[in-house]
């Protein structure tokens, strides 16, 4: 099965308006077209930045496709602070990032959020990208596939095969985010075929070889081509590489 890669630029709390317009200018401006007949691309930039963001991209009709970093499950009502479903796809976001180890653990996302967000997301036509992955010292304890696996079979749960299809698994060690480490490919091979089995065991082989499975945490112009060489790496979601618009279009261009 021939899984076509995804490259995601989280931007996380990156980029003011202006700033983010320059930088989906900078990504259009480099992006060769028929790149995007090979790969999908995707950009994740702050809510406040999803509008203009989009505006460029639709203005330069460069088919890079846009996500968000969180949502909310209920689709309006008295949740101050919140943002929906429904706005987040009036905009046009066919993507949106659930459970990142960092609104896991700065904002106490739980694995039951976590499906309640894909869930909605799934109803709604966008598709989630599930973060999963283990601290240091869940690694260093060595318990790791079971830790991650866990992850993904609580953030499943409820949902069928051919939703399951519909989403993107993104393996984060947390130990690897925002720390300048990467994982290793064999390392992140090692999870990401753990998680195509346990899939497979949530559903069936065909399903589980359908689904991608991207890595992310420190993914770079300099590592990403052998990592996105391992065969259950099907794209990456990028973090610090994504804030410059080089960096972004050279992972993508090892992702051809
Ligand atoms: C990173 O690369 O640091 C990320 O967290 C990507 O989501």
């Amino acid at each position: 099965m021939t899984r076509r890669k995804l490259i995601a630029g989280n931007w996380k709390m990156n980029e003011t308006v202006p700033e983010a317009v320059v930088l989906a200018q900078e990504i259009s401006n480099l992006m060769e077209r028929d790149w995007l007949e090979m790969v999908d691309v995707a950009v994740c930039p702050p809510f406040v930045d999803l509008k203009p963001v989009k505006t460029v991209l639709e203005f330069d009709r460069v088919d890079i496709a846009l996500g968000a970093q969180n949502v909310y499950w209920e689709p309006a009502g008295a949740f101050t602070g919140e943002i929906s479903i429904p706005m987040i796809k009036e905009i046009g976001c066919t993507f949106c990032i659930v459970g990142h180890s960092e609104r896991r653990n700065l904002f106490g996302e739980t694995n039951e959020d976590v499906n309640r967000k894909a869930r909605a997301l799934i109803e709604a036509g966008i598709a989630p990208i599930v973060c999963v992955g283990e601290s240091l010292s869940v690694r260093d304890e060595g318990a790791y596939l079971d830790y991650v696996t866990a992850q993904v079979r609580a953030a499943f749960a409820g949902i069928d095969g051919d939703d399951a299809r519909t989403t993107v698994v993104a393996y984060e060690p947390v130990w690897a985010i925002g720390t300048g480490r990467t994982a290793t490919p064999e390392q992140a091979e090692e999870v990401c075929a753990a998680i195509r089995a346990c899939l497979a065991d949530l559903y069936d082989e065909a399903t589980a070889a359908a689904m991608r499975i991207l890595y992310g945490g420190s993914m770079n112009e300099g590592n990403a081509a052998l990592l996105l060489a391992e065969a259950d790496i099907d794209g990456g979601l990028i973090g610090g590489a994504a804030l410059k618009a080089g960096s972004f279009i050279e992972i993508v261009k090892a992702a051809l």
